[in-house]
């Protein structure tokens, strides 16, 4: 017979860890590797997080997938082996299931569960965590592993509850197959996801009407399959790679550049582009060392991008209202994207101004503008995430003398360094805000972050520390420093979400650190040299 210890469900853990995604697999594996206990909770029904999520037609990574994966394992690295240069929503899930499997994950992974609250015990010096289904659990560790790219932000609109048809959030898709077959459908929405939804819905639907606010800056991915060759080239050298991407600015394993845009003659620089368009990926962003910083310079880019528009695009009233004149290219993150322009000469597409003509409410049938009515079986809202801070937000999360994250955060997230907060011990956000997090090639960063936490963890064992948490100076100092480096970039003239711009009421902090993930990762690397340098400790008291 099963003894009580076996039949009662363990509650209380070495580290409790928020998300199932790339952050949260790679943070499960790591501290169960150094022996502690760990339990991941995860909302979805499945691990992968934004791929199990994001499911749209056209959803796919626009980082290379050579290099939009973990590096943390060799043997990973020489048996995966990826079909196209970016490769689409299910492969990625495919290969994140995969992780999952390989490293058996699963057991310490609850599903389907979703973390409510998370408040921290001073007596006790846990964290005491309730689950949407009542269950309250403890840990000496909080890691939210929440992604910054999680909460759908669904714009209110007056009407929608009467609406007809179907309507649908890109970045909570369905899992049964949808199909826009014969319909009219509307999509609201032209960042990343409208631009890769775009095409592929157009290939279907009957009628595709696109609802832009803001015209993006969309370059080409030059997505294509995988040569066996390349394949072999990639896998002969992922150390370089790595090692490039780890020093770079962005987490991507180009060359940098050190030339300015404005140092060469304009022919040059037209030759540049060209190039660089033709080859697809983020370099194009990368010709110049000084694109987001100078804007002379980011005006030679952003008038290519909308010389190219006009040669793509037939009619020119569509094309200049495609064109984006209101931010400097790559100041909100630019999509790349297959053939979105050309989508707008497709005679069962149109463009929809809601700039000059603003959606009214959303009828029985359709969708009202100031002036006109569209008549739809489908709504497509790929508006976007409450991104960096809703995720956390949604949480209670309460740090000593029951301060809540609402109203430590009241007018724009604090942290030190994106890892860890003022106010709340031993807990830790693995790509909070303050990191480079959203402006990097993701998974640099996030194994950056997991294996910073991790050899801390194992540093407080074995110095036998029982409380860690950042100092009030050291948050300041670092805020202030964030946004300092963010205010010598163009970053700060674009209303983006990267400022919390596209949600009403959102406080406008600028929330990632453009100092570049090398640098980045050197300041982290010294603040664990000098012993925690910022962080208070307390130690264990022996009993
Ligand atoms: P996520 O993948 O977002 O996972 C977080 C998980 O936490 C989710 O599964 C969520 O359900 C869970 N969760 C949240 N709150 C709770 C809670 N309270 N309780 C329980 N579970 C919770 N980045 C790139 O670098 N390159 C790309 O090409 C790229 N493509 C992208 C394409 C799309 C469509 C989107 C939306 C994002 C893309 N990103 C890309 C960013 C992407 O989010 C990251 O690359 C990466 O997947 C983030 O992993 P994560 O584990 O940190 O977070
Ligand atoms: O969201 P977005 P996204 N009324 O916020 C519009 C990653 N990602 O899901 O610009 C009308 O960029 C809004 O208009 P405006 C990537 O990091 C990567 O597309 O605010 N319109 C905008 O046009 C990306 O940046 C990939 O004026 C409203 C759009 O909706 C991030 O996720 C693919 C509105 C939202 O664009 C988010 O991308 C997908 C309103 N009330 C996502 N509210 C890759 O390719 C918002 N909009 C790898």
């Amino acid at each position: 017979m099963a003894t009580a210890a076996e039949t009662t469900p363990k509650t209380d853990f070495d580290a409790i860890v928020v998300g199932a995604g790339f952050s949260g697999m790679y943070m499960l594996y790591r501290l169960r590797d150094l022996g502690f206990s760990v339990r991941v909770f995860e909302a979805g029904d499945g691990v992968g997080g934004t791929w199990y999520w994001n499911r749209y037609p056209g959803a796919r990574c626009d980082s290379e997938s050579y290099y939009y994966c973990y590096s943390f394992s060799k043997e990973l690295l020489d048996e995966w082996e990826w079909s196209e240069r970016y490769p689409a929503q299910p492969e990625v899930l495919q290969y994140l299931n995969h992780v999952a499997d390989r490293f058996h994950l699963r057991p310490d992974i609850q599903l389907n569960t979703r973390v409510v609250s998370a408040v921290f015990d001073d007596a006790s010096g846990r964290w005491k965590v309730t689950t949407d289904d009542g269950k309250r659990y403890t840990a000496t560790y909080f890691i939210t592993a929440v992604g910054c790219l999680s909460t759908a932000n669904l714009p209110h609109y007056e009407g929608l509850e009467e609406f007809q048809g179907t309507w649908y959030h890109t970045g909570q898709w369905r899992h049964e197959p949808v199909v826009f077959t014969g319909q009219r459908v509307g999509l609201i929405g032209t960042g990343a996801s409208g631009i890769q939804a775009t095409p592929e819905i157009a290939k279907q639907a009957a009628h595709l009407y696109v609802f832009q606010r803001t015209p993006n800056y969309a370059t080409p991915s030059g997505n294509r399959p995988m040569r066996p060759e390349e394949i072999r080239e990639i896998k002969a050298h992922y150390d370089e790679i790595w090692k490039k991407a780890r020093e770079s600015m962005g987490g991507f394993p180009f060359d940098s550049i050190e030339k300015s845009a404005l140092e060469v003659s304009p022919e040059e620089r037209r030759r540049i582009y060209e190039e660089r368009w033709q080859q697809g990926s983020f370099r194009f962003l990368n010709s110049f060392s000084d694109l987001l910083v100078n804007k002379e310079a980011n005006d030679t880019i952003a008038q290519f991008v909308r010389d190219k528009i006009h040669e793509i695009v037939k009619d020119p009233k569509v094309a200049d209202l495609l064109s984006p004149t209101n931010h400097p290219y790559g100041t909100k993150r630019p999509p790349l994207n297959t053939g979105y322009y050309e989508t707008f000469n497709r005679e069962n597409v149109t463009l929809v101004d809601i700039r000059n003509a603003p959606i009214v409410r959303i009828t029985p049938t359709g969708i009202q503008t100031t002036e006109n009515t569209y008549e739809l079986d489908s709504i497509v809202f790929a508006t976007g995430f409450d991104a960096m801070t809703g995720t956390l937000l949604k949480i209670d999360i309460r740090g000593r003398n029951e301060l809540t994250l609402k109203e430590k955060w009241a007018d724009g997230p604090r942290t030190y360094l994106g890892l860890a907060i003022h106010g709340f011990p031993n807990m830790f956000t693995i790509t909070g805000p303050g990191s480079p997090s959203v402006l990097s090639n993701m998974p640099v960063s996030i194994e950056q972050h997991v294996d910073w936490i991790a050899d801390c963890l194992a540093y407080l064992r074995a110095q036998g520390i029982a409380r860690i948490e950042a100092t009030q100076h050291a948050e300041e100092i670092w805020v202030a420093h964030v946004n300092q480096v963010a205010d010598q970039t163009l970053f700060p003239l674009a209303n983006s979400w990267y400022i919390g711009a596209n949600i009403p009421g959102k406080p406008r902090v600028f929330m990632p650190y453009v100092g570049g993930v090398g640098n980045y990762r050197k300041i982290c690397d010294a603040v664990a040299a000098k012993h925690y340098e910022g962080f208070e400790m307390a130690q264990a008291i022996a009993i």
